[in-house]
């Protein structure tokens, strides 16, 4: 309880900090954009990771303006990335929404405040949510997910295939991409991969397609994972064949590699 305590004045000394992993399309290798992973440097312990305190976060209220923070500055981020890279195709930046966070009323207001002070194009941003977090989700839940995804962000629902995949259910929610659980790409290690494995990504494939849903594969670690997903028709990849999480300036290289 000792690290919930120091959560607020964490957030006040400037504690936190966001590295950033690519995601890459799977069809030519360029980078899309990242996904924006927060991380808390404690005086004491280092370089704590997000399954250390955004739990404490979400069960002490601190995760409405924590979540804030983290937005704001990887908007912020993707800007800057466009400015200096407007011949590469605006990057994209993904950032995760914890349940608490779709439930607190500021959520629209906050989001179309910071996307217009900071001037970048909704299009630009994609909202990670958890698959367990809109299980059973009401309308009033659904509500501000609907409203954002008008304005043309994106809501990924994150972690797929690991709750209990209602899959008639994917209609009702405003997502327009589903991001695979890295258990699946797991389970491409071995070349060819596990037939079984195969089907049931092909399988999820063809139905996100056929609602207009882009997939995204996390936990790509290998070449054989990468062209077997590619091959299964996967939009866009994330992982440590990539790249790991790392500081913003390692995009600016990976894309210019690309342009
Ligand atoms: O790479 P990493 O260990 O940082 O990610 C662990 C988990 O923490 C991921 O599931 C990710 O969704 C979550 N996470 C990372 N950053 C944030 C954030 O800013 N907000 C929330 N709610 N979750 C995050
Ligand atoms: O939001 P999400 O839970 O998906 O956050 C991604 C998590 O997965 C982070 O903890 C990140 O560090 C981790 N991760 C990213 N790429 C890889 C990978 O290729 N392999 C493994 N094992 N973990 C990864
Ligand atoms: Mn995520
Ligand atoms: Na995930």
């Amino acid at each position: 309880h000792g690290l919930t305590t120091a959560l607020p004045a964490a957030l006040d000394r400037n504690e936190f900090f966001i590295e950033y992993q690519p995601l890459v399309r799977l069809g030519d290798g360029s980078v899309r954009g990242a996904e924006a992973l927060v991380r808390w440097l404690h005086p004491q312990h280092g370089v704590l990771g997000p399954d250390r305190f955004i739990p404490l976060a979400e069960h002490t209220g601190l995760i409405v303006p924590l979540g804030r923070w983290v937005l704001e500055q990887s908007v912020r981020q993707a800007r800057e990335w466009q400015e200096r890279h407007a011949d590469a195709g605006p990057l994209r930046i993904n950032v995760n929404l914890s349940p608490c966070q779709l439930t607190h009323p500021g959520l629209v207001a906050d989001t179309v405040d910071i996307l217009e002070r900071i001037g970048l194009d909704p299009s630009s941003l994609c909202l990670e949510v958890t698959e367990s977090a809109l299980i059973g989700a009401d309308d009033d839940l659904l509500k501000p997910l609907r409203r954002l995804a008008e304005m043309g962000v994106d809501i990924a629902l994150d972690d797929f295939g690991t709750g209990y995949s209602n899959l008639a259910n994917l209609r009702r929610l405003p997502v327009s991409i589903l991001k695979l659980d890295r258990s699946f790409t797991q389970g491409m290690q071995q070349f060819p991969a596990d037939p079984v494995d195969l089907k049931i990504v092909e399988g999820i494939v063809t139905l996100a397609h056929s609602l207009d849903l882009a997939v995204t594969v996390e936990g790509v670690e290998t070449a054989a994972q990468a062209e077997q997903l590619r091959i299964l028709g996967c939009d866009t990849a994330q992982g440590w064949y990539y790249a790991r999480p790392g500081p913003p300036d390692r995009l600016h290289e990976l894309a210019l590699v690309d342009a």
